[in-house]
Parts: C-alpha cells; structure tokens; sequence
C-alpha cells in the first residue's frame, strides 16, 4: 500500500464511526419574528419528525439519533416513541428542555426573581429527565434565555446564585449514565445581560456541580470574530466538552445550514476534535445540529448540513500530523500553516463518494433523496391537521 492509501483507508475507518444527531425541530416549520412561511409536507407531530429523520439516516449512514424538544415532541408514550424511532432504524437522542416560551418566564425562569416560577422551571427540567428516563437518552441539553435587558433590572449576582440553585437540583436527579449539557449564548432574547452568555460562565457553573456536566458549544452563539477551536480546545483538554449545536451564522444566531458560511471554520473546529482524538463515541462528544430551515426545504438541508460536518471531519482527518509537529517544534510558522490548508484545500468528494458506496449507500445522498420519491409522498399524505412548528 502507498502511503497514500494508508491515509485514506485511516481517514475512512475513522469517518464510519462518525455519528452526527438531527435536531426534531428542523423538520417542523420556523421562521423568524417576522414571519414563519409553512411548507408542505411538514410533520404534524413527533412520529412523523421521527420518520424524517429516519430518512436523513439511510441516505447518509451517519444519523442514527434525533434530538427532542420539550414540550414541542410532548407525547403520552415515550416508550411508544421510542419503539416507533426503533423501527425506523433510528434512536432518540438528546432531550432538550424549554423554558423559553411561556408567559410566567417573562423576566426569566430559573433566574427569575419569583420563586413560584423558578419552582415552576426546574420542575420542567425534572420532567426533562423523567422522559430521559423513558427514552434512554444520554443527555439533558439546557439552553436558558434567561437576563436582562436594562442595567438595574435585576440583580446580576443573585441570578447566578438562582441559576446554580436550579442547576444543582436537576444535576442531582440525573442517573448514573445522564448528562447535563450546558448551552451558552452571547444575547437573545435578553439584550443587555443574558446569564449563561459565554463558554466561561456555562465551564463554571459545570465545575461546581460536577463531572457528569459539560459545555455545549452552539457554533451561532458567539460575538462576530470569536475564534470557536480555542474553546473547543480548552474544554476536551479540561474534559468538559459536552458537544456541539451545529449550524451557521452570518450576523447572529441565524440557524443556517452547518457549513454554509464557513466552511473554514468548521473544518478547523474539527481539526480540533481530531487532535484532540475526540472523534471517537468514546469520548462523548454529541455532534449535533441546531438549525431551522425557513426558506429552504428542509429534509435536503439536513441531509446537505450533515455531509458538511462529515466533509470537514474529512479534512481534518487528512492533516499530516507528524509534519505539523514537526514544523511547529521547529518553528516553522509558514510550513506548519501550509500543512493545514494543504489538508483543508484538498478535495474530499471523491473519497467521501467510495466511503458510502463501500456502506452499501448511495454516493450521492442529495441525488438519492431527490429521486426518492419521499416528499412526493409526504407531501400528498401530511395533508390536514396541524403542522408542527416553534409554537406547537
Ligand atoms: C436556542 C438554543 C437552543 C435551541 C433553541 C431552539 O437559541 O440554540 O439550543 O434549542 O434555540
Ligand atoms: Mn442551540
């Protein structure tokens, strides 16, 4: 074998073991504030986000679970649901807790200064890992809106000694095998102090309730310029890296298609999940997506933004880590940026397309999909009844 294809044959045994989870949200209808367009064909409840998501599975090989939002895939049977996911070929993931849409969280949930309704949002998060329970998920995934958006509102401090309050109660209901995921962002809804705003404050608070919590890191939740592989760095070396929200922005947090603003980024991202040998299931990173698809249709755009995760994990597979080492111990600024972009310019495609075929999957999964036939048939069967969206 030429060294070559050594280098392949280790970049493929590396990429069948990939697993990316699609979010059941970004098969329901979204859109901004300003408008949510429907598109036919859309789920009308969980079962049939479920099946979905399926389908995004058997094109791309690599999408075995799909992540739920509480209370958006509110069922009376989680085991049902379960079993449903089951025959269809794929699991349930993450749980994701929302306290984010009722009018009681006005002025926050579990920061609120009212203890009636700081009760009220842990209670959710304990109903959270009740229904984990139920469907075997691994992890609880909390993003909280909760801040301010005037100086003097409310009191900074006292609504991190409430976050820590909320947090180590729920910490401590999950099993043995449960995990906290802590989500962080920047601003939105609250506009001038958003009280898990940043991967320190998120790292913080999952110190001090203990090794089961870790950081997520939602590639849209950051300040223009903010360089994301320093903080995926940081936390697998600190072993508090949870995973990821996958998705693109261009100005905030946009929820585009994983890749699609830059590519570079991801691609260095991964470079650092490779360096840090966390490719692997075990060391428990949830690769996930976090999207909405408003204008574009929306099973092709998770197909397309899971390929993109898997094209840069490609390239971030093809760096010649040994003549990194060696430029970068001796010094050598330019060759050691040469080795990298060397393995980011080069085409994958190719490499990719004998991957799925030696999977028994078709090269060209965007193709496969669009020969399918499968939106034809949702389209004329999700007829009537109440498509699922932000709202339902
Ligand atoms: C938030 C955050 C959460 C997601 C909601 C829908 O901005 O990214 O992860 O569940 O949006
Ligand atoms: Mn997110």
């Amino acid at each position: 074998m030429t060294r070559t294809d050594v280098t392949r044959d280790r970049v493929k045994r590396a990429l069948r073991a990939q697993r990316i989870e699609t979010p059941s949200w970004a098969y329901a209808n979204s859109g901004t504030r300003f408008k949510v367009f429907t598109q036919e064909g859309v789920p009308r409840d969980p079962y049939e986000k479920i099946a979905d998501a399926a389908v995004v599975h058997r094109l791309t090989g690599i999408a075995p679970t799909v992540a739920l939002h509480i209370p958006w895939d509110r069922v009376d049977d989680y085991t049902d649901l379960a079993r449903h996911a089951a025959d269809r070929g794929v699991t349930l993931g993450a749980i994701n807790a929302n306290v984010f849409q009722d009018d009681d969280y006005r002025l926050g949930s579990v920061t609120n200064p009212d203890p009636g309704v700081r009760r009220k949002a842990v209670d959710h998060l304990l109903e959270c890992v009740d229904i984990m329970d139920r469907t075997g998920s691994r992890d609880l995934k909390l993003w909280f809106s909760d801040g301010t958006n005037y100086p003097g509102q409310d009191d900074i401090r006292a609504r991190q000694d409430r976050l820590a309050v909320a947090l180590r109660e729920t910490y401590d209901r999950l099993g043995d095998n449960q995990r906290l995921l802590l989500e962080y962002k920047l601003f939105e809804p609250a506009f001038y102090a958003t009280d898990v705003p940043d991967w320190g404050t998120a790292y913080a608070h999952c110190l001090e309730l203990g090794p089961r919590a870790r950081v997520v890191i939602d590639t849209g939740h950051h300040a223009p310029g903010t360089n994301i592989e320093f903080i995926v760095a940081f936390l697998l070396r600190a072993g508090r890296l949870g995973g990821f929200d996958f998705n693109s922005r261009f100005y905030a947090d946009d929820d585009l298609m994983a890749g699609a603003a830059d590519p570079f980024q991801l691609f260095r991202i991964m470079y650092e999940i490779v360096r840090g040998d966390a490719l692997r299931a075990e060391a428990g990173i949830a690769f996930m997506l976090d999207q909405c698809h408003n204008v574009e249709a929306k099973i092709p755009a998770i197909i397309r933004s899971v390929l993109n995760v898997q094209e840069a994990t490609a390239k971030a597979l093809l760096v010649d880590a040994d003549a990194l080492a060696a430029a970068q111990q001796a010094g050598d600024v330019l060759g050691a940026n040469a080795v990298l972009m060397d393995a980011y310019n080069s085409d994958v495609r190719p490499l990719l397309a004998d991957l799925r075929t030696e999977l028994g999957l078709d090269p060209d999964p965007m193709a496969a999909y669009a020969r399918s036939g499968y939106f034809e048939r949702i389209r004329a069967e999700r007829v009537g009844g109440q498509q699922a969206g932000w709202g339902a």
